[in-house]
């Protein structure tokens, strides 16, 4: 067996571990990722596309931001369709001139690996049986690799494996408390290079059910449909999912709708989860491996984002300045972010699905919330304010 040390391994190699070990090693903090999945695979997985202020500026911190720069789209307000009526809901004016950017969680993925490329730093892809023991004291990971087996030896384990990773599920029963929701339907999602049927995002409520209008870029879109949790990939052809697409918009958008050959094609089930604590002795849980968020409020991604906001600044005070004081609020300070995010997502989501279940009073109810929330300034700001993302130190 081979032995390694290092200060912190990190596991999983998607945005929230190639982000966390780009900060560390800016702070001249030794790391290690182990990533069960091939580089390649890592790098072509579809997901999130809108980044908070707060992501892109950390982004920068970790000295990754020059695609970003060129690529991104800034977007300072969101369309909302009800009842065959756009409404804007002008971001900006109502956060004091705050925005959001549309650059790809692939991209992102991609640059953060090019970084660490360049870098030269430790990484084993397809690591095989991966395992974390003994983390409230001494912490080790072990795994296989190319036929080897080898052990980490560290002074802290980051669990940053996504919803299935296995640091969560290492955690003692007794230790450890979940909250859970799934709802009863899921997202049907598309990528086409065509031009985007608008400037900015449209998110679609309708008797037919959700659909959301995105992009990556001027010349593809990213397009989305609520459908029923038991329907299959193979069940849509491009042909029924534009069509389908086209029934729940309006007139003008209709009319404006660019289709072509898809490019991909998922079924994403909807999920709200949460992990209490998020600290277990010297193991971190961090992004999807602690929380998951149905994609409504677009908040996956930023909440990865800013738990390696507080883990990286708390592990460098650690190693810089000698305090644990970061690595005790680690959790608390996560959680409280978290949890504002999840009530948001659930919100925006239980706001713009049908729902089979709720009763014709409940759907009523609804429709006046939604009225009321974009007919009032008061309204439109707590779902910008939201969206554009809360302060990360508050
Ligand atoms: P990730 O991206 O899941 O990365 C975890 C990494 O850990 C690896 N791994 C392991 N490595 C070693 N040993 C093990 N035993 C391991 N088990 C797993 C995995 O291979 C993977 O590389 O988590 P991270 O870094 O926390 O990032 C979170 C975001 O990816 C996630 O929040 C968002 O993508 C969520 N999400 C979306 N968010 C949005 O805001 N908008 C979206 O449109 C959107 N679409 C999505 C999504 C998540 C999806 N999942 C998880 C099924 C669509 C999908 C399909
Ligand atoms: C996306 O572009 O993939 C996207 C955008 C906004 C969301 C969810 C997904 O709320």
């Amino acid at each position: 067996m081979e032995l390694l040390t290092t200060q912190v391994a990190i596991i999983g190699a998607g945005p929230a571990g190639l982000l966390l070990g780009q900060l560390l090693y800016k702070a001249g903090i030794e790391h290690i990722i182990i990533e069960q999945r091939s580089a390649e695979y890592v790098a072509s997985r579809i997901r999130a596309g809108i980044l908070e202020q707060v992501s892109v500026d950390l982004l920068k911190q970790a000295g990754v931001d020059q695609h970003l720069k060129e690529k991104g789209l800034p977007h300072s307000g969101i369309e909302i369709l009800t009842n065959g009526q756009k409404h804007r809901v002008d971001l900006s004016a109502l956060t004091g001139g705050k925005q959001v950017t549309v650059y790809g969680q692939t991209e992102v993925t991609k640059d953060l690996m090019m970084a660490r490329e360049a870098a030269q730093l430790k990484s084993f892809y397809e690591a095989q049986n991966v395992q974390v023991s003994d983390f409230y004291q001494t912490p080790k990971v072990h795994f296989e690799y190319q036929g080897k087996s080898i052990q980490i030896e560290c002074d802290f384990i980051a669990g940053c494996d996504g919803y299935h990773g296995i640091c969560r599920a290492s955690v003692p029963q007794d230790k450890i408390k979940t909250y859970e929701k799934v709802y009863p339907f899921g997202w049907l999602g598309v990528l086409a290079d065509v031009p985007p049927v608008a400037d900015e995002l449209i998110y679609v409520q309708s008797e037919r059910g959700f659909a959301l209008c995105s992009m990556r870029s001027e010349t593809r879109s990213r397009y989305y449909l609520q459908v029923p949790l038991n329907d299959r990939v193979e069940d849509w052809s491009d042909e029924r999912f534009w069509e389908e697409l086209k029934s729940r918009l309006d007139a003008e958008s209709q009319k404006k709708l660019v289709t072509g050959p898809s490019i991909e094609k998922s079924i994403a089930p909807l999920r709200s989860f949460v992990t209490e604590p998020m600290r277990f002795g010297k193991l971190f849980l961090a992004g999807d491996a602690a929380h998951i968020v149905p994609p409504t409020g677009a908040k996956g991604l930023n909440l990865a984002a800013s738990d390696i906001a507080y883990l990286s600044s708390a592990l460098i005070e650690y190693y810089v300045e000698g305090s644990d004081q970061g690595i005790q609020e680690y959790s608390e300070k996560c959680l409280q972010r978290v949890w504002k995010a999840e009530r948001f997502s659930w919100w925006m989501t239980h706001l713009l699905h049908r729902f089979e279940i709720e009763s014709e009073f409940e759907h009523k109810i609804k429709q006046a919330e939604l009225s009321y929330i974009l007919g009032s300034t008061a309204g439109k700001t707590t779902l910008a304010e939201n969206y554009v993302g809360l302060p990360i130190h508050a």
